[in-house]
């Protein structure tokens, strides 16, 4: 079995490939990743000299890349975890989104057209329902729920789902979708909720807290993530779209509080800044579909796995401290200054 997993140094796609590595000795895994802000090949270093991997420095919207490491590879599958992912850099520049997100998943797929494919799986996101009411605890994001996107980036996550679908009934691609829920864990890119906060926390910074703190996310440990992937690709259904969620559903400024209590840090540091625009209110998956039909339960509980993810963070900052000293405060000067 060969798959190419896009996206693969970044934050899941990562911990897919660990996992896929680990479990599976006799698979190839290729890494088709451009290294983008959000990439970096030390994410990849435990796996560098495995030698059923392989790392192509490419991008998914280069036609002629992507169609040159389907002759020399010819997988049997591609796991298409490539986009921009971060909704804040979404509403300041959304162009580079629909480039990757929609334009480099059409050009993916139209490689598995030419050349064959037993799967195509795109890993996709619960903000393509929009948000649910703070004040109906009752609703959940079934696989049925209307797209009704907020952000430019979850607009172009939309965009590739319904042309996943779309080339599955014209074209007969045997394809599979997941929307997840928000992540955390190992490898979680600086500039996201989680990682933010417990770096700031550890500089004693403010901790920018959006609007009043109250939004909700139903948050997965990554790892849980990468296996039900794992059964959506093997055992999914094709053309079909599985959700995956655990039910842990909790407010921002619940998580920060949880952090700065894990860090023994002073709740004084948390300071409420401007709202994003077109801010979710809360994301709740119902996940009834993959567990009924393919066994999935998540396995880490939310206590633990933030626990072992503060952990991590703080046993590896030779990881996170190279990202946070570079270009990243730039980013966060623009995004936060003035907030
Ligand atoms: P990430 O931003 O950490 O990583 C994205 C990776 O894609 C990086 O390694 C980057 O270099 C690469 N990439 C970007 N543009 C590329 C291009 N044109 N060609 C090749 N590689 C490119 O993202 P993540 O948080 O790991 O998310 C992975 C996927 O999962 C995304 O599709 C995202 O929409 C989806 N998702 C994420 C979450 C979450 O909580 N993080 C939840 C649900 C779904
Ligand atoms: O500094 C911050 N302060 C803050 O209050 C940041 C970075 C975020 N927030 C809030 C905004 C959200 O309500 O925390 C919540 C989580 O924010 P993010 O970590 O940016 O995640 P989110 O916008 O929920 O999107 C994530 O989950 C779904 C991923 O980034 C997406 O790729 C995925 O599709």
């Amino acid at each position: 079995m060969t798959i190419i997993v896009t996206g693969g140094a970044g934050f899941i796609g990562s911990n897919f490939i660990f996992h896929m590595l680990n479990k599976y000795p006799d698979y190839r895994i290729i890494c088709l990743d451009c290294l983008t802000y959000a990439g970096s090949l030390s994410t990849l270093e435990p796996v560098m000299d495995n030698p059923n991997f392989r790392f192509v420095k490419e991008s998914i919207t280069d036609r002629a890349a992507v169609e040159k490491l389907f002759e020399e590879e010819h997988p049997d599958m591609v796991v298409n975890f490539a986009a921009e992912s971060h909704v804040d850099r979404s509403i300041e520049n959304p162009q580079v989104f629909l480039d990757t997100n929609i334009i480099g998943t059409s050009v993916l797929m139209d490689a598995c057209r030419k050349y064959g494919i037993k799967r195509y799986h795109q890993v996709s996101t619960d903000e393509v329902y929009g948000d649910l009411p703070l004040d109906r605890p009752d609703m959940f994001f079934t696989e049925t729920t209307p797209i009704h996107t907020s952000s430019p980036y979850s607009s172009s996550k939309a965009g590739a789902d319904l042309l996943v679908l779309a080339y599955h009934r014209t074209y007969g691609l045997p394809v599979t979708i997941s929307r997840c829920s928000n992540n955390y864990g190992p490898y979680h890119f600086p500039e996201k909720l989680i990682p933010l906060m417990i770096i700031n926390a550890l500089h004693d910074k403010p901790l920018p807290v959006y609007g009043e703190g109250l939004n909700v996310r139903d948050w997965l440990y990554v790892e849980d993530h990468c296996k039900a992937i794992d059964l959506v690709i093997h055992n999914g259904r094709v053309g079909e779209v599985y959700n995956i969620g655990g039910h842990n559903e909790m407010k921002n400024i619940d998580i920060v509080k949880l952090i700065c209590k894990e860090l023994g840090k002073p709740e004084s540091l948390i300071t409420y800044v401007t709202d994003r625009k077109g801010h979710d209110m809360r994301y709740a998956i119902d996940p009834t579909k993959i567990h009924n039909e393919l066994g999935w339960l998540p396995e880490t509980m939310f206590t633990d796995g933030i626990k072992k993810t503060i952990k991590w963070y703080l046993d590896n900052e030779a990881w996170w401290e190279p990202i946070v000293s570079g270009e990243y405060q730039n980013y966060y000067e623009k995004m936060y200054a003035n907030r």
